[in-house]
């Protein structure tokens, strides 16, 4: 546009940059070199904003995203006059002719259309730094102890840091750009985008990028403003910083995306606030909220494993030699860490929850168009919520339920003439709850139980009885009523069964998956104890309390697995991903040692079968399975499998594992394991689902020594303990709700009246 001086001194913006003291901590995931490929670059996150750092000298890319830009529009997918076919597919079920009931879903009873729509990536934020070219003492690291993603290097004797973080309070990704001599600081910077509809305008020492997403209603704007008291020259398609020692930059972005059924917000409004708001606010003063409001949610909970000092190693280094000596507790740690740290990275209250890669994603054609898929991804990204502290995270989880349940609610009258609300394995941003993609696995019934599981869980932990009575009985009790309406009498065995179904996403279209029917029983168990606990819909939890002893049980097969099934016909040499008929095991407590053990040892044969390898969320899953099946040192074989080295281009592992990023590859990456797995982890030390809290019940061999704190259980209590050699040291709970305690190590139960606010010490 123009070419003009804009000395920054005139707006009185001054950084005083070289006060900020940057903190040593090992929480870190560190580098010898600039990332090569965006699986190597680090991500920042703030809930809504997201970015991955590359950390590349002489031209520096930050991607960036905005957590509500999407191709499509607001869209109904419910399929008009579905419900007509219903019958028919049933029956076709029933006589064993599945092509044919799959044939017949496949023209009536689909989403329309039969896809969802993609999640999108924003723009990249680009600065060249001439004479960078030539560099030495290089490193670049994320602390994930402060949310911060720092490079420095050296070019002559000059040192150079950046920072990065994505802040919250000020709703801004923040960049700050230092030499150590004065003068010394000179580049340009650009943004830029991979949308076809993109245009970007300079003024001042600002630059904005617009974006319109081709396929669709969406619009972005994304607006830098560079702050510096060294020389600004605004060129046409850049601004360009000399004779600078310092810079800040501040990036907002913002769409015109309200809620799925309204995209008529002004993204210009929202950022042109968010910019303003830090008018005369130094880099200095962003950071210290931005890690104020970090740490609140951060320092809840820490975790040690000790160490045997591989964090004086790179993390790639770091990742090839565990995969040669697997023992560097500090990185199980580390791992958890992560997890906790991608969480608040990615989920804040008030934001949409996590999708396929959470915030992060640079592609337009994202793998699974990096949507929601529910019959594990979405609800495996919730795991660790409430057992590492971060209950509030899980409000991402409920904001999206809430929608979903409004769009269910025309889906299931459409397709099924039922009552209540309905979610199918997948949702997007328009929250499509239809059947999508193809019969044989779109049309799966358990995606509402499954996610009303997380608001029952978060009372449990919690005991928040206005959650429980405000927010969750409305989502509970119509997820219910839909599945109340639907369940309908197997002709063989009498049994209550869901049909048309599938187990996830293998064997077709069937009559009566186990894994349904145990999400059923204990949503309708949950809806019961609610009804008990707020003394309100008793008719109703009559009628559950009549449904659920006639819905088909467990059972157990000819080869001693649990029957995925309702006929016998499993095939102990499949080693499919999924492992769905094992829900009851974790993340659901149908299943327990105590309550069901043959059906409990059934399940575990059934893993058995499936083997150890998989996709990065099988295999965090299958840490989980084990945690629960007690068995730590197998949890560990699965932990070693994860922690697999996949660099790009590197096909030599097939399964799951980890880029050098850490983040979780399917491949490619998919976030889901990055949380399934500390959830995992972290019950090897301590499990609450059997109404007793268990100390230690899967420790491997491989953490002998340890300390937890701030780990939560269900009732309301938070933990910390210690143990030597595999021994409990210590442990102290803090009673959050007053309730009963129950907790146990190696078969010694200690029960205990609480009151509220206070710690005890329990000594076994
Ligand atoms: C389900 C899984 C795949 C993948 C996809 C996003 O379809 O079966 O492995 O995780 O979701």
């Amino acid at each position: 546009m123009k070419k003009n001086f804009y000395l920054l001194a005139f707006l009185g913006f001054f950084s005083c940059t070289n006060q900020i003291q940057y903190e040593e901590t090992d929480l870190k995931l560190w580098y010898e070199q600039p990332a090569k490929s965006w699986n190597e670059a680090l991500p920042v996150g703030n809930g809504r904003l997201g970015a991955m750092v590359f950390g590349t000298v002489s031209r520096e890319r930050i991607q960036f995203n905005e957590e509500t830009l999407w191709t499509g529009e607001p869209h109904n997918y419910a399929h008009e006059g579905a419900y007509d076919y219903l019958d028919s597919i049933r029956q076709f079920l029933f006589k064993g002719e599945q092509r044919k009931a799959e044939n017949l879903a496949s023209e009536k009873f689909m989403s329309v259309p039969l896809r969802q729509m993609a999640y999108q990536p924003f723009g990249d934020l680009i600065i060249e730094f001439p004479g960078h070219e030539e560099y030495t003492d290089y490193t670049r690291l994320l602390d994930i102890q402060n949310a911060v993603a720092r490079t420095t290097y050296k070019v002559g004797d000059v040192t150079y840091t950046r920072e990065v973080l994505a802040s919250d309070p000020d709703q801004v990704i923040a960049v700050q750009l230092d030499a150590d001599q004065k003068g010394a600081l000179g580049f340009h910077i650009v943004m830029n985008s991979p949308h076809e509809q993109s245009e970007v305008m300079t003024d001042g020492n600002q630059q904005t990028l617009y974006v319109d997403v081709k396929d669709g209603a969406l619009k972005g704007i994304a607006r830098i403003e560079v702050r510096t008291k060294g020389t600004l020259i605004t060129h046409d398609s850049h601004i360009e910083v000399s004779d600078a020692t310092s810079a800040t930059i501040y990036l907002s972005a913002s769409t015109n995306h309200v809620s799925y059924q309204d995209v008529s917000a002004d993204p210009e409004e929202e950022l042109s606030e968010n910019l303003s708001n830090l008018n005369g606010v130094s880099y200095k003063k962003v950071r210290e909220k931005h890690l104020a409001d970090y740490h609140k949610y951060f320092k809840r909970f820490n975790l040690d494993f000790g160490s045997n000092g591989r964090e004086a190693l790179p993390m790639d280094k770091r990742l090839h030699k565990f995969m040669e000596f697997p023992e560097d507790p500090q990185l199980v740690a580390l791992y958890v860490q992560y997890g906790r740290y991608l969480m608040i990275s990615s989920s804040r209250p008030g934001t949409y929850p996590a999708n396929l890669q959470g915030i992060w994603n640079k592609d337009l054609k994202p793998a699974w168009g990096s949507k929601y898929t529910c019959n594990i991804n979405t609800e495996m990204n919730y795991w660790p919520a409430e057992l590492t502290n971060l209950s509030d995270c899980h409000d991402a989880l409920f904001n999206m339920i809430e929608e979903v349940a409004q769009t269910g609610k025309e889906v299931a009258k459409v397709h099924y003439n039922c009552d209540g609300w309905v979610l199918h394995h997948n949702t997007d941003i328009w929250r499509g709850s239809a059947p999508i993609n193809a019969s044989n696995h779109g049309i799966w019934l358990g995606g509402s139980g499954w996610l009303c599981s997380h608001l029952w869980e978060h009372y449990l932990y919690t005991r928040d009885i206005d959650f429980l009575r405000d927010r969750a009985w409305p989502l509970l009790k119509g997820a219910a009523t839909f599945y109340s309406q639907f369940l309908i009498e197997d002709p063989k065995t009498g049994w209550l069964i869901s049909t048309p179904s599938n187990s996830p996403e293998i064997g077709g279209l069937v009559a009566g998956p186990t894994m349904d029917h145990q999400i059923i029983r204990s949503l309708f168990k949950a809806c019961i104890e609610t009804s008990e606990i707020l003394g309100v819909d008793n008719d109703f939890a009559d009628l559950l309390r009549d449904l659920t002893p006639k819905i088909a049980p467990n059972q157990i097969g000819q080869y001693g697995q649990l029957q995925e099934w309702m006929e016998d016909k499993d095939n102990p040499n499949n080693h499919h991903r999924h492992v769905s008929h094992l829900w009851g095991v974790t993340p659901g407590a149908d299943i327990t040692w105590e309550t069901s053990p043959e059906i409990m040892k059934a399940a575990m044969q059934s893993l058995i079968y499936r083997g150890d390898d998989g996709t990065g969320w099988s295999l965090s899953w299958k840490i989980n399975f084990w945690a629960r099946f007690m068995d730590g040192n197998h949890a560990y074989e699965l932990i070693k499998l994860l922690f697999r080295v996949k660099e790009d281009g590197n096909n030599t592992i097939r399964g799951g594992g980890s880029y050098i990023n850490l983040f979780d590859s399917h491949p490619p990456f998919q976030i889901d394991g990055n949380f399934g797995a500390p959830a995992g982890m972290v019950e090897m030390l301590m499990q609450s689902h059997q109404n007793v809290i268990d100390l230690l019940p899967a420790l491997p061999d491989a953490l002998p020594d340890g300390s937890i704190y701030g780990v939560c259980a269900r009732g309301g209590f938070e933990l910390s303990f210690s143990w030597k050699e595999g021994i409990l040291t210590d442990v102290s709970v803090l009673s959050k709700a007053g309730e009963p305690l129950r907790i146990r190590y190696k078969g010694e139960v200690q029960e205990m009246e609480t009151e509220k606010g206070e710690t005890y010490d329990i000594t076994f």
